[in-house]
């Protein structure tokens, strides 16, 4: 209860599954705080840039890495921001718990062979649901 949760899903790395991010968050945010809602936000575009503008989203980003409980990442689409915030998280000490659809992605041998991250596959949103709760608790 109460945890602060930094949650990352990819925005550059492809939108399809912003939507589920939204949802995801939604979920998280009954019990806990999700610091990062921006990246379930489905009316933005990622493509906005401009360096100091992602100067800024890369510092604010890294002090919420620096301050949350946990990472809880959905790694299904691959996205080079999300890799390297998992590092980051885990240069931090930082518990980091991966979730992807087993049938959509093979995830890297840089997630897979690193035994600090916590991994689960799942297929259902019931199944994913349980696993978000069993951490949180
Ligand atoms: O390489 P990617 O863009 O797919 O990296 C996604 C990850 O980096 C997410 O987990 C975010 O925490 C972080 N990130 C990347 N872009 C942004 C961003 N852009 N704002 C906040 N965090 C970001 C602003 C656009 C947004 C309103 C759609």
């Amino acid at each position: 209860m109460n945890k602060k949760v930094y949650f990352a899903g990819s925005i550059r790395g492809g939108q399809n599954d912003t939507a589920f991010y939204h949802e995801i968050i939604s979920k998280i945010n009954q019990t806990d705080q999700v610091l990062t809602e921006q990246v379930g936000d489905i009316h933005h575009s990622a493509m906005e840039h401009g360096r100091s503008k992602d100067q800024a989203i890369y510092d604010k980003d890294t002090a919420w890495l620096r301050e949350c409980d946990l990472v809880i990442a959905e790694c299904t689409h691959p996205s080079l921001g999300v890799g390297y915030e998992m590092a980051y998280a885990e240069k931090n000490l930082k518990p980091v718990y991966i979730f992807y659809r087993h049938s959509e992605v093979e995830l890297s041998a840089m997630l897979t062979g690193d035994p600090y991250f916590h991994i689960q596959s799942y297929e259902t949103k019931e199944e994913l649901w349980q696993m978000i709760s069993a951490i949180l608790k």
